[in-house]
């Protein structure tokens, strides 16, 4: 089954055809709409009509989140406000997030591809999508939302957290499909044994997982407890949100990318070279259709390679191998996103606390954890255990409210937070994830 057969199966060269008419037409759009495109076209001695062919993106500049955050917060758009009807944000950084905004077509698009994206998951029309993504300014409640509803199913919009409600919920309404990051959906199982609730007597078929990096591992985990087929979801915010790519019920190997509404390449992070099919490296993405904030060679920092092989579902859509870490520092702590700079930028505004910390990321009972060891000055360590244990909550505090996580800090004695001579290391992830 297919939500839109047509496009899905397009052949390669038809495929081909209307990519390069959309980048075509993407790229002239931006040049005179957005300035700091223009600039970087001038400064490439580039000009739209030169891009004559697929082959000729390579020569466009690449597009990074620094160059987002730069024209924080609407200096990318390339629409006029007044057709902007929705604004979201990356998750997790509060200091200056990453905004995105959506025309009326472009949630037109959006819906569409998350339609799309669930029928290849395998679900369809009857069923009850029980959607645990957060809803708000985070894009995977709302885009997931919109695509289930397109679909014709019934929705269940109950976001994030309440974790027994949701297990009440899921058993009472009868869900059939569960959308949520695949920790959720392993804390949900323990939420569900304490409760002495048996996922074999649910009706769950099919859960759609992701906004985070998880393992085949995890998706035998996550099979076994909650008894439904585990299928991997990739989006990001900056390209659209939940429903970029997807795994395909029928072959689950890798995911598919909606060939016509983005044009993925994978460089070397270290060269920014296109390596060859197969071979890993960072997934750069070229968006083809959207309005509002239409991105060029945008380096998502994700690592994956891709197929262009026939895959057995009939889709022609290239796959993507499942995600397998970043070319850059971020982590994601509970479906947050957060840099290790932005725990440092509030640190050294902390008076008695140096810079030398490690952040230390854990799974305990399939929650995810945060440790911050930091270290204080001399002065600071002698004081009472009173005033240190203040300093702590403090610090919490503050990670809470700048980046919306939950950590415990550890203050530590000066100098004993190993120094490194090159890279220092500021995160330690126990979880193995891949
Ligand atoms: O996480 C959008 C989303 C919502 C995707 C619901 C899937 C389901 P952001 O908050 O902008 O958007 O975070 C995007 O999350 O660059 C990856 O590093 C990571 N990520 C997303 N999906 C996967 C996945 C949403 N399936 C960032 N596997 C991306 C591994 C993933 N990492």
């Amino acid at each position: 089954m297919m939500f839109n057969e047509e496009f899905e199966t397009l052949p390669r060269q038809a495929l081909e055809a209307l990519q390069l008419k959309r980048l075509q037409s993407m790229l002239e759009r931006v040049y005179a709409n957005v300035p700091f495109y223009r600039t970087a076209f001038d400064r490439a001695g580039i000009r739209p009509d030169d891009v004559r062919s697929l082959q000729d993106l390579q020569r466009l500049p690449f597009t990074t989140k620094q160059n987002m955050r730069d024209s924080y917060p609407y200096g990318l758009f390339a629409a006029p406000m007044e057709e902007i009807v929705r604004i979201h944000a990356s998750s997790g950084t509060t200091g200056k997030p990453t905004v995105v905004g959506y025309t009326q077509k472009d949630i037109e698009t959006w819906t569409e591809l998350m339609a799309r994206t669930f029928v290849t998951a395998g679900a369809h029309k009857g069923d009850i999508i029980h959607n645990a993504y957060g809803y708000g300014l985070f894009t995977g409640g709302l885009g997931a939302h919109y695509g289930a509803e397109r679909l014709g199913a019934s929705v269940i919009p109950i976001s994030g957290g309440n974790t027994k409600r949701q297990i009440m919920i899921m058993q009472d309404f009868g869900s059939t499909v569960l959308t949520c990051t695949p920790s959720y959906a392993l804390f949900m199982a323990e939420e569900a044994k304490i409760e002495g609730v048996d996922f074999r007597n649910l009706k769950l078929r099919v859960g759609i997982f992701g906004a985070e990096p998880w393992s085949e591992a995890m998706r035998v985990e996550i099979e076994e407890k909650l008894n439904l087929t585990a299928l991997d979801i990739y989006g990001l915010s900056e390209i659209m949100g939940p429903g970029v790519a997807q795994e395909c019920y029928v072959a689950k190997s890798g995911l598919h990318i909606w060939e016509d509404h983005f044009i993925p390449e994978i460089i070397d992070p270290e060269t920014c070279q296109v390596v060859p099919e197969g071979t890993k490296g960072e997934l750069v993405i070229t968006t083809i259709t959207k309005q509002g904030i239409p991105l060029v060679r945008y380096r998502t920092r994700d690592i994956t390679s891709i197929t262009y092989e026939p895959c057995a579902c009939g889709r022609t859509h290239a796959r993507l191998a499942r995600l397998s870490g970043r070319s850059d520092d971020m982590i994601i702590i509970r479906g947050v996103n957060v840099f290790p700079s932005q725990i440092e930028s509030i640190l050294v505004g902390i008076e008695g606390v140096e810079p030398h910390y490690l952040l230390i990321v854990d799974r305990q009972d399939n929650l995810d954890t945060l440790e911050v060891h930091v270290e204080v000055d001399e002065r600071l360590f002698s004081d009472e255990i009173k005033v240190l244990q203040a300093l702590s909550r403090s610090i919490e505090k503050e990670i809470k409210d700048m980046l919306g996580v939950t950590s415990r800090v550890k203050l530590v004695e000066p100098k004993t937070i190993q120094r490194s001579e090159g890279k220092a290391t500021r995160v330690i992830d126990k979880r193995k994830l891949v």
